[in-house]
This record gives structure tokens, C-alpha cells and sequence, in this order.
């Protein structure tokens, strides 16, 4: 009989810094004020449009954003730099990112009722990692003293649903016993605080899960991966130009064109179909129905976004238990958000009943998998 996969335990740590709607939008129209101040005269002149002022109000009514945590907040309000102000750390001590999912990992770990020795494979897995190596993973793995192999993966916002996906073929093919995947979403290096459309749209946030075999798993609160399915397809309405190719471009690092944009209107109107459409043939695949399932964790981008798919795919409008939102207080944590909303929504779940998790983004990336309650 094949080997059953499993998530045994879920960690989640939460930045302690909060960065409201308010503050956002207050630091941006200082900004606005300054900027049209000294292009007054071109402005006048036509050769540079006037910045507007964002406003807190449409960020929640567009969005359904109204706060996101901040791993570094120090820097972010200050109108003269609007960047978050992160100190450099030293070759030997542990790195920003690494720290980040050490916390969740333990969380993990914990839950999971394992220890170092029982975890054989770490992946890293995020929108951005804070270097090209050694993998943030190696470095994580070493922190906790695992023995094994780890490596780091960047599938921007599905990063989260398509590491479980490798962290369950590698288990059921018996190339690994436990993975630890972790995502440390560590995207507010990469927002753009000066730019409208975009300045309210990312929060930081670090998430991990333990995946195994049946056979080995001993926690009380698990689900069986019933399975799983990634798709993707080429699209530059998502897009972060930042790389190590700029020094050779002369290209400044800090210059709008780097940072990360979209077409956030087209995205939305592309995604929705495909996600829905992903998550009907995942499921009807399994010779499952849409109804049958009783928890839908989805990516967390836009609250607008969900509810369009979760119509699609029901019918009707989902309930807030049936398709958890948790974007008002993180914001989009790239790939974290369906796990974020994993974490804190299944304890309720009874055994038996199903559940989907599922991301989808830049790319564009639709990641899904099928779980039931043990
Ligand atoms: N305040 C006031 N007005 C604003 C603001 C603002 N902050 N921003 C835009 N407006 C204005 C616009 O200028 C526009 O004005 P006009 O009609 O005069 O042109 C009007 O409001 C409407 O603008 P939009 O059409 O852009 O507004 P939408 O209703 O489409 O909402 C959203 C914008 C919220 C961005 C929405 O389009 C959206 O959520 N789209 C999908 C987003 C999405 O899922 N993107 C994927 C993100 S990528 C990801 O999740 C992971 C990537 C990796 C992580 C990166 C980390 C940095």
C-alpha cells in the first residue's frame, strides 16, 4: 500500500511590530507634499505628473487590508528614507531570514512533537531570500542541529504550497523522512514605500510545517496530503526586477524599476478564473466536489479575490469559517498567507472533513493541496 503523507505540526511567528493603514498613508502624503513641492515647476510645466495622496479608506475597501506586521519598522515613516532601516549582521551570526524561520520552526517542531533528530530534509522556501548562498536552508539547519540536506526554493507567492508539494513527493518516495518547510516572508525590503499603488500592500511574517509519513507521525492534530497540484504560466503583470545583475547593469539597486510592481487590476482579473478553475480540476480530479469541502485556506492577496473565487467555486458567497480570512491584520505575506490562515483556522476541523490549501500569484503560480483531518 502506498505510504500516507502528512503535516503533523505548523508553526507561525508574527513580527512584533504592527504598521497600520494610518501611519502608511500618513507617511505617504507627507512624502506627496514634498515631492510636489520641489517639482513645483515641472509639474507646471507638464514634465512631471504630481504625486496623489493615498488614502486609508480605499486601501481597505480595494484590499481588505487594514494593518500588516513589520519585521523591521525603524526607517519605514521616516519620509526621508522610507525603507526599513536593518542593520547589517556579521558573517557568524545567525541572518535576518534564518532568524525568522528558526522561530517558526520550533514552533513547528514542537507541535509536531519532534526534535532535531527525527528531521532529515529543511527547504527554505519564499519570494525572496536575503542571499544566494550558502541556502538559508543549510544555515536553519545548522541552527537546529539537523542532519540531512537542505536547500532553498523562490516560487514567489505559491513558494509556500509548492515547497509542501516537494516536501511530499520527497517522503512518499522515500528520499526524505521529515521535512521542515518554512517560508520567512521577508518582503518589506522589496515594498516600495513612496509608490501609491503598491505602498500598502505587503506584510512580513514567517510560517513552517512538518511533513512525514503516516508511519512516524505522533501528534494529535494532523492532516493526510491527499494530494497535490502546481501549475504556471508566464505573466509580467507580477514583477521584481531586483538582482545580482544590476552591478553589472549600472543599474541603481534602490531605483523604482527594481522594486516589486503590477498591474494589479489585470492580475486580478486573470488570477480569479485560473485559480478557480485550478482548484475545480484539482479536486474533480479526486472525483471530489467543491462542496465537499469544508475549509478553503486560500492565498491571502486581496479579500475581493477570494470571495470572486470562492463564488465561482460555490455559488455563494463562503462563510467567514469556511474560507478564513486573515489579510486585514497580515496584509499579503506572499506565499504565507494560506498557511497563515491554516495555522490559526483547522483546530476546529473534525476527522474526516476536508480542506484546501491554496496559493496563487506572481508567476503566475496556482499551487493546491487536497487535506483531511486525521
Ligand atoms: N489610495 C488611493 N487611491 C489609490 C491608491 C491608494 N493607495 N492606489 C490606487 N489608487 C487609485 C488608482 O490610481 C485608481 O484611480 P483612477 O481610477 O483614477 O485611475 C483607482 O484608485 C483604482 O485603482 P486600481 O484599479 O488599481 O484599484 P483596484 O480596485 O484594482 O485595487 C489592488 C488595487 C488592491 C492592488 C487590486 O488590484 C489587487 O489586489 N489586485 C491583485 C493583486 C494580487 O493578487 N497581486 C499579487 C501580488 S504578488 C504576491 O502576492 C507575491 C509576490 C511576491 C512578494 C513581493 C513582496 C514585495
Amino acid at each position: 500500500m502506498s505510504k500516507k503523507v502528512v503535516i503533523s505540526g505548523t508553526g507561525l511567528w508574527i513580527p512584533e511590530n504592527t504598521l497600520t493603514n494610518e501611519e502608511l498613508v500618513d507617511c505617504y502624503n507627507q512624502h506627496v507634499d514634498v515631492f510636489n513641492e520641489e517639482h513645483k515647476q515641472d509639474i507646471s510645466d507638464n514634465t512631471v505628473v504630481a504625486k496623489a495622496y493615498s488614502s486609508a479608506a480605499f486601501i481597505e475597501k480595494a484590499s481588505g487590508i487594514k494593518s500588516r506586521y513589520i519585521y523591521q519598522k525603524k526607517g519605514v515613516l521616516d519620509i526621508d528614507r522610507m525603507r526599513p532601516d536593518i542593520p547589517v549582521r556579521r558573517n557568524d551570526e545567525l541572518s535576518d531570514q534564518a532568524e525568522m524561520a528558526v522561530h517558526a520552526a520550533k514552533q513547528a517542531m514542537e507541535k509536531a512533537g519532534k526534535s532535531a533528530e527525527d528531521i532529515d530534509a529543511v527547504i527554505v522556501s519564499c519570494a525572496y531570500t536575503q542571499r544566494s548562498y550558502p541556502a538559508i536552508a543549510i544555515e536553519v539547519q545548522e541552527a537546529l542541529g539537523i542532519v540531512g540536506f537542505g536547500f532553498d526554493m523562490l516560487v514567489a507567492c505559491s513558494a509556500a504550497t509548492f515547497a509542501l508539494q516537494r516536501s511530499y513527493e520527497m517522503v512518499k518516495a522515500g528520499t526524505a523522512k521529515c521535512v521542515l518547510a518554512i517560508n520567512p516572508e521577508l518582503t518589506s525590503p522589496q515594498v516600495n514605500y513612496k509608490d501609491r499603488d503598491s505602498h500598502f500592500i505587503f506584510g512580513d511574517v514567517s510560517v513552517a510545517t512538518i511533513v512525514e509519513s503516516e508511519e512516524t507521525c505522533s501528534a494529535s492534530d494532523s492532516f493526510e496530503i491527499l494530494s497535490t497540484k502546481t501549475f504556471t504560466q508566464y505573466s509580467n503583470n507580477i514583477r521584481s526586477n531586483f538582482g545580482y545583475v544590476l552591478n553589472a547593469n549600472d543599474t541603481d539597486p534602490l531605483d523604482k524599476t527594481q522594486y516589486f510592481s503590477q498591474n494589479g487590476r489585470t492580475v486580478y482579473k486573470e488570477v480569479c478564473p485560473m485559480a478557480a478553475k485550478h482548484l475545480s480540476d484539482h479536486l474533480g480530479s479526486l472525483d471530489l466536489k467543491n462542496e465537499d469541502i469544508k475549509r478553503w485556506w486560500l492565498h491571502q492577496a486581496n479579500i475581493n479575490m477570494n470571495k470572486l473565487i470562492c463564488s465561482i467555486l460555490l455559488d455563494r458567497q463562503p462563510s467567514e469559517e469556511e474560507a478564513p480570512i486573515v489579510l486585514d491584520q497580515f496584509a499579503n505575506t506572499a506565499s504565507a498567507g494560506s498557511l497563515i490562515a491554516f495555522n490559526m483556522y483547522h483546530e476546529d476541523l473534525e476527522q474526516g472533513d476536508l480542506g484546501v490549501i491554496c496559493s496563487f500569484g506572481a508567476g503566475y503560480s496556482i499551487g493546491s493541496l487536497v487535506v483531511k483531518k486525521r
